[in-house]
């Protein structure tokens, strides 16, 4: 059954049809109508497994932002830097690309070739982008902004728990009694999961019993049974406080620890070196929020735990993973329905990144490049000779930028993110974009932060303008439908990989279509944990979603792992693994003597180049901010709505204040969606670290040294004025250049 229908009453055009919402990891499956050649109507689809008709705002209004006018229709090249941009056919930008490469490659060879992705590529792109590098320009250097994101997490099931890919689903919120929600703002990031929580709550007399642990007093802590304020970075040590506590009281599972984990005497003796008192007042919050935390988690039928960047963005990353699953496998809650850890997934198919082998040190179908029986399977199905793929992990995403800076990388091809706003020590990525000798962006729109930077440009077609598979946070695997076509000459992502490859005379990249490439890279994960051999493009498109493992045609898909108690690991057992605490890279310091945090709200996503183009989301939320406690704000003489200038080791930014008590003294938090078209010294990626996970490569995006002081004031173009005003007066970039400038786009020829 095709799902798309043609609606005659709406137009000859018209069509409605289903595809998954671009935003986050959640993978809302949105109803959408649309005629005329753009999309009208937007709404949850009611039986979807992962939102239950349930959709926020930012789906809501997917609309408005398809059609602005920087859309990038065409291609676009500049021969060099600082000329203007001129429109190109797929031709002409093709033959740009395969010059400037080969010249690349033949000169400095593979290793100075990259591709830095994203989660918000659908798995078609990831797994042809892994298949040109890895396979044929035999580079690893491949890697996606989830290396900011998802890395750690990634780490922590693989050395835990034997495989990443989390073990629960949604459906286990109907089921716990207990439910941590850790560095994770769950009602602003993952909203319509919380909305479930919400529901149960109020149709269940309170169940199941929320905690949150997140140095913030957020949304979400506020609708929590308990909140434990915890210093910034100490997860670790929280995890192994309460560990050894449990471990005291004799309040584990000790069947399950003796019949399915490994590691246990060495675990328990690292917690038993650990002093009581140092961990407590490392954690730093009051004795009786701590004991409270313990006697939940013992008494606790069944333990679900929520967790997101508050883990993974800190050089402790894949530590704080690791300690948390502790606590899962020392109380059993793992396994069983209700139960077990649950990374939330930031993008819509970061996770389809990870089992597409996108991450510079994996292969597809959950492989990892240092491992040769690996190699071999991926060099079979791709039928190339033996010792073609390299052993050699590529560069990680921070890394390439250092890389491009210091010439060991020459080429960058980037899609579907946006660097130069969210990468950390922006200067830093400014030098790198800056000094190297070719850019490719591939995106839907331009001007970006990132797309000032680049040779040539990429027009992709957006959502709604082409078929395409992701998974969501649940392993749920879904198919996204055409609904209107992708303007001007536009394309899915999947197919510039496969013209690439082609225009660079490479064989294999000839797919008749999007379901030849999907039904390829299904083969790949036959056998591993990741299997997907039963979710055929024909099924996928009949049943829409199933959630892997699903290894035949006739298999219905597996809602909860681990429920035998066999774990993926060369014992078939669960491992503990101790942690002693680490410090942030950067502690505070009589020169910067506060701490600076960052994430996202409710009403926009990354940075702006979508939300900031809906009116209605940018009057919610117009300006950047940085949130201070009132002693900090009263110590430098600023009140509320004025400018502070925040300065780190790596640069200085101002934003106007927000004075509030959700958050502990010492600490600033601020939202990173603003980048440079909105104010040249406000990104507050110009401050962030960035300081590396040694495990997982994830850098420090959650916690750096920064001093403030009052900002004298002085009008940064934007500083006073309100973004809906920019957004009314044709767009921010027609706003700051109203003249037009170097990057601008022309569509005339
Ligand atoms: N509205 C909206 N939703 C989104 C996104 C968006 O841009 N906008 N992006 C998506 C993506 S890609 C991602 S990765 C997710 C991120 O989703 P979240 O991780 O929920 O969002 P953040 O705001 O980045 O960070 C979560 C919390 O971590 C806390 N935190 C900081 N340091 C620590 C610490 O040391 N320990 C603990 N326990 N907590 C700490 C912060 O105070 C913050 O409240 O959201 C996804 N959803
Ligand atoms: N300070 C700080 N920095 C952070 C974070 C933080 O918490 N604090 N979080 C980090 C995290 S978790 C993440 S995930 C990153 C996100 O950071 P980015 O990935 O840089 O953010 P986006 O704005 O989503 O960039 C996506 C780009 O792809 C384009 N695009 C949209 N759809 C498509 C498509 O279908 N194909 C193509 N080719 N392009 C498309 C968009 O226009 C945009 O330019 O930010 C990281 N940076
Ligand atoms: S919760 Fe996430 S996936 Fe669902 S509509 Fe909102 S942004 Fe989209
Ligand atoms: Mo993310």
């Amino acid at each position: 059954m095709k799902l798309l229908k043609s609606v005659p009453e709406l137009d000859h055009r018209a069509t409605i049809g289903e595809a998954i919402c671009p935003y986050c990891g959640v993978g809302c499956r949105l109803w959408a109508e649309a005629a005329y050649g753009t999309v009208l109507r937007v709404k949850g689809v009611a039986d979807a497994a992962a939102n239950l008709g349930g959709i926020c705002a930012k789906g809501a209004l997917l609309p408005q932002v398809i059609h602005p006018p920087d859309r990038l229709t065409q291609p676009q090249i500049r021969p060099r830097r600082g000329d203007d941009f001129r429109p190109a056919s797929w031709d002409q930008a093709l033959a740009f690309i395969k010059q400037r490469l080969l010249q690349t490659l033949s000169v400095h060879g593979p290793e100075a070739v990259a591709f830095y992705g994203s989660g918000q590529l659908d798995t078609e792109a990831t797994y042809l982008a892994v298949k040109l590098f890895k396979g044929y320009l035999r580079t690893n250097n491949t890697d996606s902004n989830s290396r900011l994101c998802m890395a750690s997490a990634v780490a922590g099931y693989v050395t835990s728990l034997g495989s990443d890919g989390p073990p629960t689903c949604y459906e286990d919120i109907n089921h716990a009694d207990l439910v941590l929600i850790i560095g994770s703002n769950m009602v602003e990031a993952h909203p319509v999961t919380f909305d479930r929580i919400k529901a149960r709550r109020t149709n269940e007399g309170g169940q199941p019993f929320v905690v949150v642990i997140d140095p913030r007093r957020t949304k979400t802590a506020e609708q929590a049974d308990l909140h434990v304020p915890l210093a910034p970075g100490s997860d670790v040590a929280l995890f192994n406080l309460v560990a050894r506590r449990l471990l005291d009281a004799g309040e584990i599972d000790a069947g399950f620890v003796d019949s399915k984990t490994e590691g246990f005497s060495e675990f328990a003796q690292g917690l038993r070196d650990c002093d009581d008192a140092a961990l407590a007042s490392e954690v730093d919050v009051d004795p009786a929020t701590l004991d409270a935390l313990v006697a939940r988690i013992a008494g606790a039928r069944a333990m679900l735990s929520f967790y997101c960047m508050g883990l993974g963005q800190s050089t402790a990353g894949v530590a704080k993973h690791n300690a948390l699953i502790n606590l899962h496998l020392l109380t059993g809650n793992i396994g069983k329905a209700g139960a077990g850890p649950f990374s939330l997934t930031g993008q819509p198919n970061a996770m389809g990144g990870r089992e597409s082998g996108l991450l510079a040190h994996q292969l597809p179908g959950y492989r990892f490049v240092d491992d040769p029986r690996h190699r071999q399977e991926i060099e079979q199905l791709w039928q190339l000779p033996e010792g073609t793929v390299s052993p050699r992990r590529g560069l990680t995403a921070v890394e390439m930028f250092r890389g491009l800076e210091s010439g060991k990388l020459r080429a960058i091809w980037i899609a579907a993110t946006n660097p130069a706003a969210s990468l950390p020590d922006l200067h830093q990525v400014r030098r790198a974009l800056g000094r190297a000798e070719l850019v490719i962006v591939q995106d839907v729109y331009h001007p970006t932060e990132t797309t000032r930077f680049a040779d040539v440009l990429l027009p992709v077609a957006n959502w709604a303008e082409k078929e395409g598979t992701t998974t969501n946070s649940e392993r749920m695997v879904s198919f996204s439908e055409r609904l209107i076509d992708p303007p001007g000459v536009a394309r899915p992502d999947w197919e510039i990989i496969a013209h690439v490859a082609r225009a660079l005379g490479l064989p294999s990249f000839d797919y008749a279509d999007r379901e030849a490439v999907w039904d390829e890279y299904c083969r790949a994960t036959t056998g591993r944990p990741c299997d997907m051999s039963g979710i055929t493009a024909e099924r996928l498109r009949r049943e829409r979603h199933l959630q892997w493992p699903c290894p035949t045609a006739d298999h219905p898909g597996t809602k909860r792992r681990y429920l035998d108690g066999v774990f993926p690991t060369s014992t078939g057992r669960a491992r503990f693994v101790f942690h002693a605490t680490l410090q942030p890279k950067e502690p505070i310091d009589r020169e910067f003597p506060l701490v600076l945090t960052s994430g996202r709200i409710y009403a926009h996503w990354h940075t702006l180049t979508r939300t900031g183009k809906s009116d209605k989301l940018l009057k919610r939320d117009p300006n950047p901010y940085v949130e201070i406690h009132p002693s900090d704000a009263r110590r430098i003489g600023v009140e509320d709505g004025q400018l502070i200038s925040i300065q780190s080791r790596r640069g200085t930014i101002r934003l106007p204040a927000r004075v509030s008590e959700t958050l502990r003294p010492g600490l600033l938090f601020a939202p990173f969606h603003w980048g440079d078209l909105w104010g040249e010294d406000r990104a507050i990626n110009y401050l962030t670290i960035a300081a590396l996970d040694p495990q997982s490569n994830q850098p420090e995006l959650k916690y750096c040294a920064v001093a403030v002081e009052a900002a004298v004031h002085c009008d940064n173009g934007l500083a006073d004025r309100d973004a809906s005003e920019i957004h009314s007066a044709g767009g921010f970039f027609r706003w700051l250049h109203p003249e037009g400038s170097g990057s601008r786009i022309r569509s005339d020829t």
